[in-house]
């Protein structure tokens, strides 16, 4: 039973998380996923929308993963892999040499990353829609409401 391992934020899960799931299953037969908590994230200078619960739930839910761990420190890794007997570690190759130094004690694959998405992209696309603007913009169309009143007598 090979067993691989990977860790992400899996915030706004997107077509690249799928991806980078699905190819780490197809290096094991049983694939475990770290997901970084939101405490953890916060130290990653990451402010997640999704909460940690549904993050993982989501990732969960994926036919290729087979169990999901909470990830709460950059220094767990090691203890995962022994703990779960990890043969793979997978990651993105925006992370590539970043953990080479587990080579002695499981593989260590980086995969291409999947271009053309990313969390901090869609965070970009949804920021239009904060409850600021939405504010902003429903007090303009007061404003413009009452004028149209008053032009209209
Ligand atoms: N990823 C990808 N293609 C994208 C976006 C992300 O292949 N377009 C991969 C990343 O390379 C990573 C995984 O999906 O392997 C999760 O990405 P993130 O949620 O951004 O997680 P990250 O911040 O990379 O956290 O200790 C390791 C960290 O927890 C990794």
């Amino acid at each position: 039973m090979r067993i691989v391992l990977t860790y992400g934020t899996f915030d706004l899960f997107h077509i690249g998380h799928v991806r980078l799931l699905q190819r780490a299953r197809t290096f094991g037969d049983k694939l475990v996923v770290g997901v970084s908590s939101d405490k953890f994230n916060e130290e990653k200078g990451k402010k997640s929308i999704i909460c940690y619960e549904h993050r993982a739930a989501i990732v969960a839910a994926m036919k290729d993963v087979d169990d999901v761990i909470s990830e709460d420190s950059w220094n767990q890794k090691e203890t995962d892999i022994k703990k779960l007997n990890a043969d793979i570690l997978v990651m993105g190759d925006d992370w590539e040499g970043k953990f080479d130094h587990f080579r002695d004690i499981c593989e260590v694959k980086y995969v291409p990353r999947t271009h053309g998405i990313s969390t901090s992209q869609l965070k970009e696309v949804l920021k239009p829609f904060s409850s600021k603007e939405i504010s902003d913009l429903k007090d303009s169309f007061t404003t413009l409401e009452n004028f149209i009143r008053q032009l209209n007598g």
